[in-house]
């Protein structure tokens, strides 16, 4: 039934269940001399490159591909729009290795076709409509998965819409309407029974400014507070990064237009206590007259310890709004169950399935025991 993942080092579906298997690592590291030191064959009208994404023609290459080629909804009406600045960010974290930004030319026009990211999360994985269904995936998968061997790493984190063997478990997307007209009229939502447009904006309308004294965007000065903060939330879970102040900086300080992080600092004591995040990313609206662009803000790292998670969350909603952003998504990972029916999120209808590459968790998780948001 999967061909490719079949021969490789993840859970196996025959194998759900049987207790008597380990967790933890499935192969074990080989010396790295055992390597295949050369690249996988591509198909010969193919070949790899290595991508720079420090070459602003290179970068807008990449953009290209995945803007027209990358992640759609089940109906097709919306397609993942990663700015270049958002690529930028989510490719070049501290001690990023350059070989891992794999990409496939056609020889003849060198056209960029295919692309696969790995940061030990490997993400970005995509191939041009045109070359669909003729088993490029899992070559692009066998090489990252060689380059991350030749850094000596032998686990990676990676989320997929589709099943595959096997998620260590299953989250869903909620979203919170913020511009409900808009959402409406480009097939994003649907006016609920027994509701006018005017009561729909009623219901979702925010207050125009947050509301918990303290509240506000996070600066490189709290980067070591926002790290503590941080690093004792995620512990709790079963699976999550271990964030030093490098990555902090990097994948948490506000980035315009890419990331947003907000915390509350006590008025008494100028404490830092609570934590809000989330990122940017926009979709592509696919054949409507009037909009071409959805601008959907994802939920990403939040930690409470003072202000309720709920009321900190609210904030955030509201600071999406003044920034204009359509809609607020939100995983059900980590505590967020907690908040997302009282602020009016919706279910939606996508699943996100997690997994882990050679590295068993027999007992899948409960999305609220994962500490973990890959972008
Ligand atoms: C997928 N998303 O099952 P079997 S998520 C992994 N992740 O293999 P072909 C996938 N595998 O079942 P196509 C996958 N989608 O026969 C399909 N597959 O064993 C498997 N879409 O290959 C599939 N991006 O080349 C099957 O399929 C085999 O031409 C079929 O290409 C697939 O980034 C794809 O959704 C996804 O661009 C590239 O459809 C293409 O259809 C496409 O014939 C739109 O492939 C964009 C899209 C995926 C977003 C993502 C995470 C990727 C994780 C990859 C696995 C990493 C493993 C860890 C490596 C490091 C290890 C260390 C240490
Ligand atoms: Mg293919």
């Amino acid at each position: 039934r999967h061909k490719f993942w079949e021969t490789q080092p993840v859970g196996q579906f025959k194998d759900v269940g049987d207790t008597s298997l380990p967790n933890g690592s499935i192969e074990l590291p080989t010396p790295l001399s055992e390597v295949k030191q050369e690249p996988y064959n591509l198909p010969s009208p193919y070949e790899w490159t290595t991508c720079d994404m420090d070459s602003e023609e290179t970068c807008t290459e990449v953009y290209i591909l995945l803007k027209n080629n990358y992640v759609e909804d089940d109906e097709n009406l919306f397609r993942f729009n990663y700015s270049k600045e958002f690529l930028r960010w989510a490719l070049r974290p501290p001690g990023y290795y350059k070989s891992w930004h794999i990409g496939v030319r056609a020889k003849a026009s060198k056209k960029l076709v295919a692309f696969i990211s790995g940061m030990a999360e490997i993400n970005f994985l995509c191939v041009h409509k045109k070359l669909r269904s003729k088993r490029l995936a899992p070559v692009m998968i066998k090489e990252v998965t060689r380059r991350v061997h030749l850094e000596n790493i032998w686990q990676a984190a990676y989320t997929a819409g589709v099943v595959l063997p096997t998620p260590i478990t299953t989250c869903q997307y909620w979203h919170r309407s913020l511009n409900p007209k808009k959402l409406i009229e480009v097939g994003f939502s649907r006016l609920g029974a027994r509701m006018t447009m005017s009561r729909t904006i009623k219901l979702y309308k925010l207050p125009d400014s947050p509301v918990t004294p303290g509240f506000r965007k996070m600066e490189l000065r709290d980067v070591l507070a926002a790290t503590r903060l941080l690093r004792n939330y995620l512990s709790q879970f079963v699976v999550s990064p271990d964030f030093d102040e490098n990555d902090v900086q990097h994948w948490l300080l506000p980035t315009e237009d890419v990331v947003d992080s907000y915390l509350v600092e006590s008025p008494e004591t100028h404490d830092i206590t609570d934590f809000c995040s989330f990122y940017a990313l926009p979709s592509s609206i696919l054949g409507n007259q009037n909009y071409s662009i959805l601008k959907a803000a994802y939920s990403y790292y939040n930690v409470s310890t003072k202000t309720p998670l709920f009321q900190l969350m609210n904030d955030a909603l509201i600071v999406a709004k003044l920034k204009d952003f359509d809609v607020f998504n939100a995983l059900d990972v980590m505590h967020n169950e907690s908040f997302l029916k009282e602020l009016k999120f919706g279910p939606g209808d996508g699943q996100l399935h997690y997994y882990l590459y050679n590295y068993r968790i027999q007992n899948a998780l409960r999305p609220s025991e994962l500490g973990l948001v890959l972008l």
